[in-house]
């Protein structure tokens, strides 16, 4: 397969003046009719007429009304043309129907509905479907379906057709068709200048109740995004539509965005407050697209982050401020630890800014996503608040309408406050986490913090540059006061020291607070100190964080060294758990444990092989010495935690939530199950009753309440979702690949069904010591479905290969049963092109 470079970019030789696009839509046979509007650039190096298009039959072309005949290659179509400007028309034949890869112009029970990010417009019609190349686009839309929606404005509707145009200059990637019998929710937005928007979400027939929440959300990232950033939208109206077989989360196509119906559609019946919590920061990702990503968009897909980074960093600003914002940076450490460290850290390394690639949608990573919105974060410490919304500012003023690059991004910050920004740049080009090592000394006063930064090798990069690291400190006294409060350190250089005066006595350091940068901190400390932080930290985050070392110290010395749990850290938690002054969100993120993967990471990390079944034994001893140590106050505990009153998805009543459950989970191991029964009787939204059903499956005492449970929810295709994912997360390691397997096998089980798949397989690459069974059944059950996906939807394939990205950790039989099965895939005779480029990484 080609690989294209960042150091390849080449402008396209002419500009799209405007795009005219008819649908005839027919499910098998659908007729696209394009007329589009090109002027070659005077002074383009390259005026190649290269129009890519995939799996199209060409009916016509023609060039001002003349016929051609274009030269067709399997990735597109070369034609000579004039030297002045012209008009392209086209009419390809596609067929929707047969789309499974969810890719380009696809159907999802029977309705239809568009995918166009990263190349999929190129599978619709022949263009130039690249970022760079912008135009408006008016489309015409003829069928019988009930609802007919592209983007931008609405312009004349009738019957069997319906027409819409967007004014604003766009990139292919942003187009969007739905088409279906569709049932909206509307509601209305006035912006700050008094401009009227209709919003609508659209959903099927039966769905319309779980819309309010989401609408809600919208409307509060609209006037988020004017209160913060001053960015309105800029439409008539604002269209949602949920669709429920979709690769992605969601997409921010011009004025209609598309949703995975699992990340719009919300009721406190069906829904989690994990689920609320989500549903919420997506609508506004998608929204803050509208001007992070669709008016100022990427030159080319090396670029990806400069959306990506920016729009993940404005949505998690977004979700602090409407909930709580410690909470939330503690929750985007530990996913970013378990789902970027192992990416950064593995065969998949690659820099946010990549510079090759095989298939992009390789490359939507938590690299490029959200180490790319901590590298924005690390910019905004580094020059400051109010000096990041003058930079962001004239980011907008200066590039509105364009496709812009990192350089670009990188120049309006440099502009603006007159700093060197060029080392900073390697946060975008060199890959790989780097290690902070702290030493300290402390003589006559002055206390010395002394830092080494290396980020080990990664592929096809040895050599690695110090960086810019922001590193936020504070120091405690031995009596818990604040002597330093939060100062940003900024380490420039391999090693640094920073030294602070004037002290009494030797002060505690509280170090990389806010989690101010995404690093690994190396420090020896002792576990005093630790649970000292733990007690007395004015930092949530470092706070938390030492909780979390105290945690992997103790379950790494259990499976090391056949400890006990630690009964100091026992004595931490006792007593966080039952401080009534701490947020219920922050002691239920204390006691929960750090996964069984991060151990195995930590064990890798100091050298030792992690034995995924030993890692799992201490994970269930630790809890069960916990819950017995707790004993005599759990149940007062449980009890106190209880949420009265109607269900509301706010932050307040979700933490609660979260601690109740994590008292039922230890409670369960202790009452025999009868608290998380009777929680599942007295259940009247989803949260309590997933969370009961989940302690009482994982203690093995579920299963009539799992019945009932698929009983009651049958018919509903996103809680059937959370049914399929619990069966396999709680099941027993031993047990796991069976569950998953018999799973597959379940009428309601369609591999065509990208939620459905990632439920069952996704649950199982999860379950730790599941999917690593010594006998290799999880490797070879996940390999099975991964090569019978491939065929269909390569995509969700390639993404799902990552459960194999860590597979160098493991001892030599898992290692030789792990490369058969990647091996197996490999060799799989028409394996797709992202499929392929994904195995071939891990393996290298
Ligand atoms: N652009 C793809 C989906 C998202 O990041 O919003
Ligand atoms: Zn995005």
């Amino acid at each position: 397969p080609e690989t294209f470079y960042l150091k390849d970019y080449t402008p396209f030789g002419f500009d799209v003046d405007s795009v005219e696009l008819i649908f005839r839509l027919a499910p098998d046979t659908t007729r696209v009719l394009s007329k589009i509007h090109f002027t070659p650039k005077p002074d383009a190096a390259d005026r190649t007429f290269f129009l890519h298009g995939e799996q199209l039959s060409l009916i016509s072309a023609r060039i001002d009304g003349a016929e051609v005949t274009p030269e067709l290659t399997a990735s597109g179509l070369t034609c000579d043309v004039p030297d002045q400007p012209f008009v392209w028309g086209a009419e390809v034949e596609i067929n929707p129907q047969a789309n499974t890869a969810l890719e380009g112009l696809y159907m999802s029970n029977g309705m239809y509905c568009t995918q166009c990010e990263a190349e999929g417009f190129r599978k619709i019609t022949y263009y130039p479907d690249r970022p760079d190349v912008m135009s408006t686009f008016s489309v015409r839309i003829e069928g019988d379906e009930k609802v007919m929606l592209s983007n931008g404005n609405p312009v004349d509707t009738g019957g069997g057709f319906a027409e819409w145009h967007d004014p604003w200059p766009k990139p292919a990637y942003l187009f969007a068709l739905v088409a279906g019998d569709l049932v909206n929710h509307p509601d209305r937005f006035t912006t700050r200048s008094g401009k009227e928007v209709l919003l609508n979400i659209w959903v099927r027939p039966g769905d319309e109740h779980k819309c309010d929440f989401g609408m809600n959300a919208l409307k509060k990232s609209m006037a988020w995004d004017e209160e913060v950033y001053g960015r309105e939208y800029d439409l008539d109206v604002f269209n949602i539509v949920a669709v429920d077989d979709f690769n992605m989360g969601a997409m921010e196509n011009k004025g209609l965005n598309i949703f995975n119906s699992s990340c719009v559609l919300a009721s406190p019946e069906t829904s989690t407050d994990s689920n609320f919590e989500r549903i919420e920061a997506i609508i506004a990702h998608e929204y803050f697209h509208n001007w992070t990503g669709n008016r100022i968009t990427c030159r080319d897909w090396f670029q990806l982050c400069l959306k990506e980074g920016l729009t993940v960093y404005r949505d998690a600003q977004f979700t602090a401020d409407m909930r709580s914002a410690p909470v939330k940076r503690i929750e985007d450490a530990i996913d970013l630890r378990a789902r970027q460290f192992p990416e950064d850290n593995g065969p998949l390394a690659h820099p946010v800014r990549p510079e090759s690639f095989q298939e992009i949608n390789n490359f939507y990573t938590a690299t490029v996503y959200e180490k790319g919105a901590e590298v924005i974060g690390m910019l905004k410490r580094l020059v400051g608040d109010a000096a990041y919304y003058t930079a962001v500012d004239l980011y907008f003023d200066r590039h509105d309408g364009q496709a812009c690059t990192i350089e670009d991004w990188i120049k309006v910050f440099e502009d603006s406050t007159g700093r060197d920004l060029q080392q900073f740049k390697t946060w975008y080009s060199q890959a790989g986490t780097p290690r902070l090592k702290v030493s300290e000394t402390f003589a006559d006063g002055t206390y010395t913090l002394t830092f080494r930064q290396s980020t080990p090798p990664t592929p096809g990069q040895d050599h690695k540059d110090p960086k810019v690291i922001p590193i936020a400190v504070g120091l405690l006294s031995a009596e818990g006061a604040e002597l330093v409060p939060t100062t940003v350190l900024e380490m420039t250089q391999a090693e640094q020291s920073f030294s602070f005066e004037g002290l009494d006595a030797q002060p505690v350091p509280s170090i990389l607070r806010d989690f101010s940068a995404p690093v690994i901190l190396d420090r020896e400390t002792s576990a005093q100190e630790r649970a000292f932080l733990l007690a007395h930290d004015t930092d949530p985050f470092t706070r938390w964080e030492a909780g979390r070392e105290l945690a992997k110290a103790s379950r790494i010395a259990m499976v090391k060294d056949g400890a006990s749990p630690d009964a100091a850290y026992l004595e931490a938690l006792k007593t966080l758990v039952r401080d009534d002054t701490l947020d219920p969100a922050f002691r239920a993120l204390v006691l929960s444990p750090p996964s069984e993967s991060e151990i195995a990471q930590a064990l890798a990390d100091q050298g030792v092989t992690p034995d995924p079944d030993a890692i799992h034994d201490a994970a269930e001893t630790f809890a069960q010495t916990l819950a017995q140590s707790l004993s005599d106050s759990l149940p007062r505990l449980f009890a106190a935690t209880l949420v009265d009153g109607p269900y509301q998805p706010d932050a307040i009543g979700a933490g609660s939530r979260a601690l109740n459950g994590r008292l039922l989970g230890l409670l369960t191991r202790i009452d025999g199950g009868e608290a998380a029964a009777r929680q599942y009787e007295e259940a009247d939204n989803m949260t309590v009753q997933n969370t009961a059903l989940a302690c009482l499956l994982k203690a093995e005492k579920g299963e009539s309440q799992s019945r009932a449970f698929f009983e009651q929810w049958q018919d509903d295709r996103l809680v059937m979702d959370k049914w399929f994912a619990l069966q396999v997360a709680t099941a027993r390691p031993e047990r796991a690949p069976t569950v998953a397997a018999e799973l597959t096998k379940h009428r309601l089980f369609t591999i065509k069904n990208p939620n459905r798949f990632r439920a069952v397989m996704g649950a199982l690459s999860m379950n730790h010591a599941g999917f690593h069974q010594a006998d290799g059944s999880g490797y070879r059950l996940l390999a099975d479905q991964l090569i019978a996906l491939d065929a269909l939807n390569p995509q969700t394939t390639a993404r799902m290969c990552t459960a194999f990205q860590t597979w160098k950790r493991y001892d030599d039989a898992r290692q030789a049963l792990m490369l058969a099965e990647l091996e197996r895939i490999k060799s799989t005779s028409g394996l797709s092109r992202d499929t392929n480029e994904m195995v071939s990484r891990i393996l290298d």
